[in-house]
């Protein structure tokens, strides 16, 4: 991998699969059991905002008794002992790549242990609940809501990962369905600006067709193969 220096890791929920984590799109997935337009869209919180406290409360509270596995401890590794540039750009709002020790680490659609005041814009380290309407610590509105972006919003930090992908020798996309734009984008984006290509993948994606490679598997046994 010497010659590949710079390099911008994609993941998506099913590298968090093996974790305990609900995927969306897989059989039995969180898109099975909620209705998206309800609960990851602007217009679904505005609507009924007690029915999206719940579903994200659930989620940050189960969130926090899962542990990394041996696919974001690989990815941790690399981010430790690749002297290269690395930028870890996660779709996942789960903290478990921190948690196995990586730093380079962008959460694109934010996080489930943050809430995000929309009056004063400030975003919070969030462990618990925000069912009760608590105050934000900044501003005292009782507003707060999961930092996380739902569809018609914009993602977090595009610019840092345009600019990583403009200086990528590799792009690795691992355990993302690439039904989700912009994330879905990045791949094209990266062959048209002449990086190499490569999917780890429970099966083959949407946009499998887009990568030089493709290997399919479980993530905790691709992802360590493909660090050492
Ligand atoms: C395993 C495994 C194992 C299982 N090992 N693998 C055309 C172009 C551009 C935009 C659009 C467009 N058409 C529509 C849009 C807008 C929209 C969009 O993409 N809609 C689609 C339905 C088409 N996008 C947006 O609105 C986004 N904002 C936006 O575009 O702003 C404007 C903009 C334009 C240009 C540049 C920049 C900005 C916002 C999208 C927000 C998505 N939010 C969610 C919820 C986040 C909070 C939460 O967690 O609840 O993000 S939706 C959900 O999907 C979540 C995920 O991050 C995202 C992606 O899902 P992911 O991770 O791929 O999971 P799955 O379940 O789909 O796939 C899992 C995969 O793992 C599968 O393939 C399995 O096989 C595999 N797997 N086990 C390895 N053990």
């Amino acid at each position: 991998m010497a010659e590949l220096r710079n390099i911008v890791v994609l993941t998506g929920a099913g590298i968090s699969a093996e974790s305990g984590i609900d995927t969306f799109r897989d059989a039995g997935g969180l898109w099975e059991k909620h209705r998206v337009e309800d609960v990851a869209t602007p217009q679904g919180y505005e609507r009924d905002p007690a029915l999206v406290q719940r579903f994200y409360d659930a989620r940050r509270e189960a969130v926090q008794k899962v542990a990394p596995n041996p696919a974001h401890e690989a990815l941790a590794r690399l981010d430790r002992e690749w002297e290269g540039g690395l930028l870890i750009v996660t779709q996942n709002v789960d903290d478990l790549h921190e948690r196995a020790g990586a730093s380079r680490v962008v959460h694109m659609h934010g996080e489930l242990l943050s809430a995000l005041c929309p009056i004063c814009e400030r975003r919070h380290h969030w462990t618990g609940p925000l069912i009760d309407r608590p105050e934000c610590p900044s501003c005292e509105a009782r507003s707060l809501r999961p930092d996380v972006v739902w569809f018609g919003e914009m993602p977090y930090q595009m610019d840092r990962i345009y600019a990583a992908l403009r200086s990528a020798h590799l792009f690795v996309s691992i355990g993302t369905s690439g039904a989700v734009y912009p994330a879905a984008g990045f791949v094209s984006d990266a062959r048209e600006l002449g990086v190499k290509t490569l999917e780890l993948n429970l099966e083959r994606s949407e946009g499998s067709h887009w990568f030089h490679e493709s290997r399919q598997g479980p993530a905790g046994k691709l992802v360590p193969e493909w660090v050492e």
